[in-house]
């Protein structure tokens, strides 16, 4: 598999692309699922990082929403810092910001950092660990509140991340991580969260077992719907005054008898993986015997796992289109389909739209609802392959 978000120029065509094995794995003892082999995490955020968070008006108001609920509920020290790991162009930063004058970002990927200091936001373009952990808490006050989205699961070292925790928190301190839900993943077959960024699948079975061994544990979760099922993690240090929530009881309950934790459901799984994939394949397969004309739709991360994973290339689907314009231009990881604008799909509706990001589904089709009207339709493989 390439890297999902290792977009290629036209020159780069040529060269040979950097794969690696793709394989996820589920931990007997403490029950995390993760990756087996991982990418450095230097090849994967740097000064050229290819997903600007900004994209989305729907996330734009989950992150509004997010920022004030944490205004209202979390804070309770205005003198302490506030750390958002993982600010990207600062789309939650910016609105945390306006409740809290003492709020650092910490971002690695330069190029989108850059966006999120344009705005007139503080931030560190570094990797979160142990050593950063240090000299923020020595340069800034403690923190009330650590926060990051969708970004716990691109930390290696989960270990050093719960030592860098308990570094920068205050003891009343809290941390809140929202991340794509293992049971979401494996419920509805999006196989598609699996990819080198994302090297764990968090149940809070898996969490509350890493915690736990670090001096913290999670005191309320919250079911998200954002990027097609999330959950909200609140934790803090084993020793704050805050009770365990019942959230956290009843879901620990609902994953064992799902069956989380153990590894026939991941068995399971993986068969039922299969079979979307056949099934997509057949879909897509038929609509271009039949002669249509299919594209994509969203250059995701996502996408490029489905398009690698089914053998989806550019002699099915004519072109993807995407409204990053740094995407533009440039071209799918490993199945090498042009990438254009909104505006090029505009111009000539093709008749099949096959929706890379389904977790925006609903953004897309209201923003497309002319392509519908004109009798295209849109494609999706999740939780099985249909037209919509
Ligand atoms: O976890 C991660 C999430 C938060 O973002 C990262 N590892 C990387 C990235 O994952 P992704 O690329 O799968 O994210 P999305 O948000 O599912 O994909 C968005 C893509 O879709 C962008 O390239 C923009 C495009 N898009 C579009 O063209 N029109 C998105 C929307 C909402 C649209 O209306
Ligand atoms: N929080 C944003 C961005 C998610 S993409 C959102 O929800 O839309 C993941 C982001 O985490 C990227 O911008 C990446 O550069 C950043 N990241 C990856 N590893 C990190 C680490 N160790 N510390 C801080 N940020 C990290």
């Amino acid at each position: 598999m390439p890297i999902a978000n290792a977009f290629l120029s036209a020159e780069q065509l040529s060269e040979p692309e950097y794969t690696f094995n793709l394989k996820a794995g589920f931990c007997e003892s403490c029950f995390m699922a993760q990756l087996i082999d991982t990418v450095d995490p230097n090849m994967l955020f740097h000064d050229n990082y290819a997903y600007f968070s900004s994209i989305s008006h729907v996330m734009d108001q989950h992150f509004a929403d997010l920022a004030n609920t944490i205004s209202n509920k979390i804070f309770y020290d205005e003198t302490l810092s506030v750390i958002e790991i993982g600010s990207n162009d600062g789309i939650l930063l910016e609105k945390i910001s306006g409740y809290s004058s003492n709020t650092i970002g910490i971002e690695p990927s330069t190029n989108v950092a850059a966006v999120a200091r344009s705005k007139g936001l503080d931030v560190i373009s570094e990797f979160f660990n142990e050593d950063l952990a240090g000299k923020l808490f020595a340069e800034y006050s403690p923190a009330q509140l650590v926060v990051g989205a969708n970004v716990l699961c691109h930390i290696p070292d989960l270990n050093e991340l719960a030592r860098a925790l308990n570094i920068v928190l205050e003891d009343q301190g809290v941390f809140i991580f929202e991340d794509p839900y293992l049971l979401d993943i494996m419920s509805k077959l999006a196989y598609d969260q699996i990819y080198d960024e994302h090297f764990y699948y968090f149940s809070i079975t898996s969490l509350s077992n890493l915690f736990e061994r670090h001096g913290l544990r999670l005191f309320r979760i919250e079911q998200i719907p954002v990027h097609g099922g999330s959950m909200r993690i609140y934790g803090c240090k084993s020793e704050s005054s805050r009770s365990v929530e019942a959230s956290v009881v009843n879901q620990l309950q609902t994953e064992s008898d799902y069956g989380l934790s153990n590894l026939e459901s991941y068995v399971a799984f993986a068969d039922s993986v299969k079979k979307s994939r056949s099934s997509l394949v057949d879909l897509l397969g038929n609509l271009q015997n039949e002669g249509k004309r299919i594209v994509g739709y969203a250059a995701s991360s996502k996408g490029t796992v489905i398009l690698n994973y089914c053998g989806v290339g550019a002699d099915m689907l004519e072109y993807v289109c995407d409204n990053t314009p740094s995407k533009q231009g440039l071209f799918t990881p490993g199945t090498h389909i042009p990438i254009v604008s909104i505006d090029a799909f505009a111009a000539d509706y093709p008749d099949y739209a096959f929706v890379l990001a389904w977790n925006h589904m609903k953004e897309i089709s209201e923003k497309e609802k002319e392509f519908h009207s004109k009798g295209g339709r849109f494609i999706t493989h999740i939780p099985e392959a249909c037209i919509i």
